[in-house]
């Protein structure tokens, strides 16, 4: 049984991904958690530690959640610094995409917690 994993109530959606890796449905690599969020390795990785940190609840992007759930959004930033500096060094980037523009492919909001490297920077 994956520690991570507890189901929670309120905001989900049957369809996405990212829920059905926090309700445990899809596996996921997890490497941390808070109350309101985990952390997890991206399926697909473009730094020595990549990351995902996501809400538990469905939210579908950074605004959104910044909007109605500021403290979540804070909770997220400081479990980002955490797995940074367990994981790697302590500093890292830390991306929202937001809209399929800037790359954005999975609408559950999620943070790309990029480190153990010096990081390029080759947005367009
Ligand atoms: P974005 O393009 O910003 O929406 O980022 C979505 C990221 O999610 C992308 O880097 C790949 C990752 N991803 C998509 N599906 C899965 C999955 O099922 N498991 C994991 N671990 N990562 C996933």
């Amino acid at each position: 049984m994956n520690t991570y994993v507890r189901m929670t109530e309120g905001r989900k959606d049957p369809d996405c991904i990212f829920c059905k890796i926090v309700a445990g449905d899809v596996p996921a690599e997890f490497v941390d958690e808070s109350p309101g969020a985990v952390a997890f390795k991206d399926i697909n990785p473009q730094a020595p530690v990549h990351l995902l940190v996501i809400p538990r609840e469905h939210y579908g992007d950074v605004s959104e959640l910044a909007a109605t759930n500021p403290q979540l959004m804070a909770e997220m930033v400081d479990l980002a610094a955490q797995v940074a500096g367990d994981l790697a060094d302590g500093q890292f980037r830390l991306i929202f995409n937001s809209g399929p523009r800037a790359g954005q492919s999975v609408y559950h909001v999620h943070g790309h917690v990029l480190a153990g490297a010096d990081l390029g920077w080759t947005p367009a």
